[in-house]
């Protein structure tokens, strides 16, 4: 009995707050640890722009860079929590959750843009999966450029990896440090010229990218272009923040969504290009690995592998297998 005459009351109550979404604009907050110089913050704030543009301004998104409203760590829980609309994570860093958000970041896996993004399409299913499990929507997922190795000299035998303090983006990266003999130290991008400056690290892992916008030459001297993996970051949402959209405001966010995805890993290509550039005219050395340096790192990686299989459930390693399986034919 008492669901008969509730039910109408939420439908009447359903109907008037759909009424109410299309005359009130929304304003959304997104949050990202990256700063301002990176492509991955533009491509957002370009994002957010075509989002305002297509909706006419009905739903309006004020991307906060630099970790500059929630730090890294934070942006999941918040967004979970619907204190902030969406955000942007270093997608590995979610591995305490489940070891296939970082399979991006396992040296021979996917070394080219082609190979990252076919792993992106295979793993996507199960990432979607698990972010709705927790009231998530993913929107898109980025790229970085390949992580090398950033050195103050040359680097040419793997016993330089000795005791060396390497800056690391997630704990994957850290446990790769291990491998080679280093001492690894988790420092988020923005805190790298402070890291280097007081002398709490001699190297780095990580892009291209990040070493040019974090002006690398002002802390280094070579760049020892590994081609280790390219890591992604990811841009999700509140689901309940989207239900509260109208429909075609949820269309044009979704269709920017995608624009978004598609011009940001061309932005990365891009982006790699020109900073491989201007970290040369700015005085690094830039160079591939010697056999040497390659087979220990291919040393390391093959470790780091063995460890994440043996972390990964049945779900995480048929993705991996899925995305070979697309990838060879
Ligand atoms: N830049 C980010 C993540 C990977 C990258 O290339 C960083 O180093 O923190």
């Amino acid at each position: 009995m008492h669901k008969h005459i509730t039910t109408p009351l939420l439908l009447v109550t359903a109907c008037s707050l759909a009424a109410a979404a299309t005359v009130q604009a929304a304003e959304w907050t997104m949050a990202t640890p990256y700063g301002d110089a990176s492509f991955h913050t533009q491509n957002n704030k370009q994002f957010a722009e075509d989002v305002a543009e297509a909706t006419n301004g009905d739903l309006t998104i004020t991307v906060h860079s630099g970790g500059s409203l929630v730090s890294h760590g934070e942006i999941k829980p918040s967004v979970r929590r619907g204190t902030i609309d969406a955000g942007e994570v270093f997608l590995s860093i979610l591995s305490n959750d489940d070891p296939i958000f970082e399979v991006d970041t396992l040296p021979g896996v996917a070394g080219s843009y082609e190979d990252a993004y076919a792993l992106w399409e295979a793993t996507k299913p199960m990432i979607t999966e698990l972010f709705a499990y927790e009231g998530m929507v993913p929107l898109y997922a980025v790229a970085w450029p390949a992580q090398g190795i950033y050195t103050s000299e040359p680097l040419t035998d793997p016993d330089q990896f000795d005791g060396l303090r390497v800056r690391a983006p997630n704990i994957n990266t850290q446990r790769f440090v291990d491998n080679l003999g280093g001492s690894p130290t988790e420092t988020e991008e923005s805190d790298i010229p402070t890291a280097f400056s007081t002398g709490r690290v001699d190297a780095m892992i990580t892009s291209s990218s990040t070493g040019n916008s974090m002006a690398a030459w002002d802390y280094v001297t070579d760049y020892t272009d590994a081609n280790l993996w390219l890591p992604k970051n990811i841009v999700f949402m509140s689901q309940r923040s989207f239900d509260r959209l109208d429909e075609a405001t949820q269309d044009a966010l979704m269709e920017a969504a995608a624009r978004a995805e598609e011009r940001g890993w061309q932005m990365s290509r891009e982006n790699n290009e020109a900073s491989l550039e201007t970290l040369k005219e700015n005085g690094i050395s830039v160079s591939e690995p010697n056999e040497a340096v390659s087979a220990a790192l291919q040393a390391a990686g093959d470790e780091l592998f063995a460890d994440w299989e043996s972390r990964a459930d049945d779900d995480a390693k048929q993705a991996l297998e899925s995305y070979r399986e697309q990838r060879d034919n």
